[in-house]
């Protein structure tokens, strides 16, 4: 049979038996620099495009396949006499067989670190060139783009010395596919950059550009598969860009908490700690160290900290790392861990380490480390928002009881504030000296979380009377806040906007609580 088939693949998987088939069905073969020294040094009889054109491969391979005697042999139509005569008059001969895979864009662009230079030279100009010619010619010759390709269509070819009409359309279609993928993987990297390779901020797009950063053992159960995808520019000190410094590979939960564990500890500016159990936090505290930070922390609920997720937004050094070692801890995050830190963790050998380089900051989302959109899977659709990264001064403070809260309590209720918007709803926060004394979380009733926050601190042996505290969500009602009043709080933060408001103002200067509103609420259901 006399067929010729230009082989040039930057993946070389499977292409040297696909080769030697072809070679003893008859088939002349032609081939690229690399993919012909693969073949040559494998016995197998083969032309260099270069000698095949009369034109040598130049700046650095970007010129290889550009040449007429190759489009030529690729676009001229069989049954088009004009065509056939040009190729007679310039010496062209037909390509019935072209297997191309590109050069690796996605996987280079997908490597952390990677260069606007290391990009651009992983842009195949060449490869889709010749993939389009024949896939536009496709009645005439046969397009594989994917090694998983080679066995059908050698079968074909055995059986009956040429492919079907079928095939060569399916593999055209698969061929444009196949390019407009690749362009579009080009066109998204592309599109966030700057001349400099620098990410330009924020572009509304990012969310939508995802890589796959690795599959995971199984999802959120045993019989969940499930994998990790980041941006392709992930924000600056979000979780993607950590990097794990020993321990066991992160689970689908660990790496869910990690996520709540990380946020929350970034929304402070003094050493803060953070003990996260099941997406919600069950211990939070700043204080003047981290180890300090940790032993506050740890206080609010040492039951459910046991197995827990643990930020830090601080250096973890020696004497942290002493006590929290005392703890059976999933994984344990920081901006960096001090040599001692390390020493003390490598006997456990089973807690993941992760480090995490605190964002920078800026006036966008993605400067801050942040997601600017939360994605939500709902049925077959998807809930779309931006994500809540509204964070309280306390200039927007409005007190709204007789009673005005101490320079303390405010300092409180912004703590218990900060912590609230990381709580599932309903999320009421007892806090007290930089500290959460009691956390209530998810339930269905405001009044069932306020009432389980309580049992929470008589149970850590935690005291709150004078306890500041923070509602995610307005009182709909005044039983909430007597609740709050009954447990020994003495100051309120809370949205307001209740029809109510009136009814729940009256309640708290009728039991001695200063409260002030936000204007904003913090639902995270
Ligand atoms: O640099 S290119 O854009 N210029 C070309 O003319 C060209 N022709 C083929 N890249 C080009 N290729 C690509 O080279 C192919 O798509 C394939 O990925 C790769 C195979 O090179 P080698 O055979 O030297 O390993």
């Amino acid at each position: 049979m006399a067929l010729t088939a230009l082989l040039s693949v930057s993946d070389k998987t499977g292409i040297l038996d696909f080769a030697r088939e072809l070679h003893a069905l008859g088939a002349t073969l032609l081939s690229t620099g690399g993919t012909a020294k693969l073949l040559a040094d494998n016995g197998l009889p083969v032309t260099e495009v270069a000698a095949h054109t009369g034109f040598p491969e130049m700046m650095d391979g970007r010129v290889k396949t550009l040449h007429p005697k190759i489009h030529g042999g690729l676009l001229a139509r069989s049954d088009v006499p004009e065509h056939v005569a040009a190729m007679q008059q310039h010496d062209i001969q037909r390509i019935d067989i072209l297997a191309v895979n590109l050069y690796p864009f996605e996987a280079t662009v997908a490597k952390p670190g990677c260069t606007l230079e290391d990009a651009i030279e992983n842009i195949d100009i060449g490869g889709p060139a010749m993939v389009r010619s024949a896939a536009k010619n496709w009645k005439d010759v046969t397009v594989l783009t994917d090694a998983a390709q080679y066995a059908g269509v050698l079968a074909e070819l055995k059986a009956a010395g040429k492919t079907s009409d079928t095939t060569r359309f399916a593999c055209s279609v698969a061929a444009f596919n196949r390019i407009a993928q690749y362009d579009a993987a080009i066109s998204n990297y592309l599109s966030a950059l700057q001349p400099d390779g620098s990410v330009s901020a924020f572009p509304a797009q990012h969310n939508a550009n995802l890589v796959k950063v690795q599959d995971l053992r199984y999802g959120e159960n045993s019989h969940q598969s499930a994998a990790l995808y980041r941006d392709l520019h992930p924000a600056p000190g979000s979780l993607v860009t950590g990097k794990q410094l020993q321990g066991k590979e992160l689970s689908y939960n660990n790496i869910a908490d990690a996520d709540a564990a990380w946020e929350c500890v970034k929304a402070f500016e003094a050493p803060a700690c953070v003990i996260i159990k099941h997406a919600n936090p069950c211990g939070v505290a700043v204080a003047a160290s981290p180890a300090e930070a940790y032993s506050k922390a740890f206080k609010t609920d040492p039951t459910s900290a046991f197995g827990g997720i643990i930020a830090f937004n601080r250096e973890v050094d020696g004497v942290a790392a002493q006590l929290v070692a005392k703890q059976f801890v999933e994984v344990l995050m920081a901006p960096s861990f001090s040599a001692e830190a390390l020493e003390v963790f490598k006997a456990k050998v089973n807690v993941r380490l992760l480090q995490i380089a605190l964002p920078k900051g800026g006036s966008t989302p993605w400067e801050q480390g942040r997601n600017a959109q939360d994605v939500k899977r709902v049925g077959s659709g998807l809930l779309v928002q931006t994500a809540d990264n509204h964070f309280l001064q306390k200039s927007d403070l409005k007190v709204v009881t007789t009673l005005q809260p101490t320079p303390q309590q405010i300092d409180d209720l912004m703590f218990a504030w900060t912590v609230a918007q990381y709580v599932r709803s309903n999320a009421i926060v007892f806090c007290g000296g930089g500290m959460t004394l009691g956390v209530g979380a998810g339930q269905m009733s405001r009044v069932d979380s306020t009432k389980i926050a309580a049992i929470k601190a008589a149970n850590a042996g935690l005291a709150l009377q004078g306890s500041a505290v923070a509602s995610d969500a307005f009182f709909p009602f005044r039983d909430g806040l007597d609740v709050v009043a009954d447990a020994g709080a003495t100051c309120v933060i809370q949205p307001g906007g209740s029809v109510r408001d009136d009814e729940v103002i009256a309640a708290a200067n009728e039991r001695g609580i200063a409260m002030v509103f936000t204007g904003v609420r913090h639902f995270r259901h």
